[in-house]
């Protein structure tokens, strides 16, 4: 409980969105709920300390248990994750990344990655990331032929021939919004072939693989990196490891990483983050987060099989991880993705607009919506809830029937304006909106 405070702007925001969050229910798949454990850390004593530099090698004094906090820290992911080192400062997952290339690539060097239209991470080399300005980024895409089947949806032999012309020192693979499993093996080969590092980037399935559910990317990958925030459930940070096969192809690997996030990138670690993710770590060792992992996909398969069932297109055919990419195209068609986050934000249900590998329109107005059960699979939702969601889900979109995106870019903002007037109006929402709101406060949040 938040104590009254004197500012009582910020404290009425927070109040606001402690209600919105307890009110409706999370489906963006990158966001969780950390333990009120993990938030109480993240306002502990060690977020006034500063701690340059390394365990037992810092610049400043007063180090002792911010030294003993961030070895535990190390230890645990270490174990957790069955690699020999680890770096557990970066502030996020884009600073995380951004270290891996200082450390094993030079300026203008080729590197690979997923395109973020096709579900990749700006951070993988999109041209307006720093890692697409100061490296030469050559973008993988998915099949071409038919992306809604349950299949393997990379194309290998495309994905090697760009490595073979390229060259790269660097490749990624992992995925902000792709809803199968990764074959990190395939992957291995390619880079092994050309000498590339291959670092697997699992910030949204980190907590699948801890729990069991997910292929670990560690005997085939040099590098992996993972948020902390998101299926692993802790405080927003990022860690980096290196694997055993990492240090054979280059034993100063893990020093590398070390001096690109300190001092290459970032200044004092936060020690109060550390202390949120060491926490983290304990509890996703526990037996309690295997069934957690489990419900995960559990959840996603039912929700997606409950929109398929309903007839809307889903990118892999489904989903065998904590994510689902809905096309919108066929039920509402090119661009509506926009309409149908703000109609589901309304009801109280939250995700967000994505482009499809397919895509016709545009990422600022993509044909698809991506959602996911981790948040809902913390307060303890199961298969029922998820029918429940879904069928949410169907009787919205059933609504938008009537709205399309102009196809004039300057009539588009007046529209969607008088598009969200209506829906607010709509007797049929504000009832949706209630039994989601129901639901949701059958099921609190820590
Ligand atoms: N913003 C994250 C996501 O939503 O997937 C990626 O950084």
């Amino acid at each position: 409980m938040l104590p009254k405070m004197k500012d009582t702007k910020v404290y009425n925001l927070v109040k606001k969105e402690e209600k919105r969050q307890k009110e409706g229910i999370e489906l963006i798949p990158s966001e969780n709920y950390a333990s009120s454990e993990v938030r109480q850390v993240l306002s502990s004593y060690f977020v006034n300390k500063y701690s340059e530099g390394y365990p037992k090698k810092r610049y400043y004094g007063g180090n002792e248990n911010v030294d003993e906090l961030e070895i535990l820290c190390q230890e645990r992911a270490k174990k957790l994750f069955g690699v020999p080192f680890v770096n557990v400062q970066p502030y996020s997952g884009s600073p995380a990344n951004l270290a891996v290339y200082l450390a094993t690539c030079k300026p203008g060097d080729a590197i690979m990655g997923q395109a973020l239209i096709a579900g990749g991470h700006l951070t993988h080399g999109h041209m307006v990331s720093a890692t697409g300005i100061f490296y030469k980024p050559f973008q993988y895409s998915l099949r071409k032929d038919n992306v809604y089947k349950n299949e393997d949806l990379f194309d290998y032999a495309e994905i090697r021939r760009l490595a073979k012309e390229h060259k790269p020192k660097l490749i990624w693979v992992g995925a902000t919004a792709y809803p199968l499993k990764f074959n990190y093996k395939k992957f291995a080969e390619i880079a092994d072939e050309v000498g590339a590092f291959l670092a697997a980037d699992i910030a949204h399935v980190a907590g699948l693989i801890t729990g069991g559910v997910h292929p670990s990317p560690v005997p085939y990958v040099h590098i992996v990196t993972t948020t902390t925030h998101k299926t692993l459930r802790g405080p927003r940070g990022a860690m980096i490891m290196v694997t055993n096969k990492g240090l054979k192809k280059d034993p100063d690997l893990a020093d590398k990483i070390n001096k690109a996030v300190f001092p290459g990138l970032q200044g004092g670690p936060h020690d109060n983050t550390t202390a949120g993710i060491a926490l983290s770590l304990f509890e996703a060792s526990q037996p309690s987060f295997k069934k957690y992992a489990t419900q995960i996909v559990k959840n996603s398969k039912v929700l997606a099989k409950t929109l398929m069932d309903g007839g809307l297109k889903l990118v892999g055919g489904g989903s065998e991880n904590h994510l689902l990419l809905v096309n919108l195209t066929s039920a509402l068609g090119a661009g509506s993705g926009v309409f149908t986050q703000k109609a589901l934000d309304l009801v109280g249900l939250t995700l967000n607009k994505n482009t499809v590998p397919d895509e016709t329109s545009s990422p600022f107005y993509p044909s698809g919506v991506r959602l996911g059960t981790p948040a809902s699979t913390s307060r303890g939702m199961k298969e029922k809830e998820m029918k429940f969601i879904g069928s949410v889900i169907l009787g919205v979109i059933n609504l938008l029937k009537p709205y399309r995106l102009p196809e004039n870019k300057f009539e588009r903002k007046d529209y969607i304006a008088k598009f969200e007037k209506e829906m607010r109006a709509n007797k049929k929402m504000k009832e949706i909106h209630l039994r989601v709101k129901k639901l949701a406060l059958r099921f609190p949040i820590p």
